[in-house]
């Protein structure tokens, strides 16, 4: 009995120096908060949209009207990107197309190969 008594102590400080340890972690944990803001775009004058897998990512991207949008191709599949007004060639891997974008609005831009494969590029007035 008593050495069943001592495991379970044993259990308690290891369980009090686990939430001990989480909570040292708080400083790091206030620092990973900023990507919440990540959520909208900031619009700059470039933006990257890479082609990973069969998807755009990021799907959405902001830049300022005048602003160039790069698509990198980082995936072994082949690529476009087609919308209204322009269409890529096909894009291999390591690839990349530039489009600039001189008013403001939201363009969608897709992959003809890929149903599903979409993004958008919100054109901000500069
Ligand atoms: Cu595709």
């Amino acid at each position: 009995m008593p050495r069943h008594r001592a495991w379970l102590v044993g259990g308690v400080l290891l369980g009090t120096l686990g939430v001990a340890g989480c909570g040292s972690g708080k400083d790091s944990g206030t620092a990973a908060g900023a990507p919440a803001a990540a959520a909208a775009p900031a619009a700059a004058m470039t933006a990257t949209v890479g082609m990973q897998g069969v998807s755009f990512t990021p799907d959405t991207v902001a830049v300022k009207a005048g602003g160039t949008v790069t698509w990198r191709n980082t995936s072994p599949i082949s690529h476009n990107v087609t919308a209204d007004g322009f269409a890529s060639t096909t894009l291999d891997q390591g690839a990349t197309y530039r489009h600039t974008y001189p008013t403001a609005g939201r363009f969608t831009f897709r992959c003809t190969f890929h149903a599903g494969m979409k993004g958008t590029v919100v054109v901000t007035a500069s």
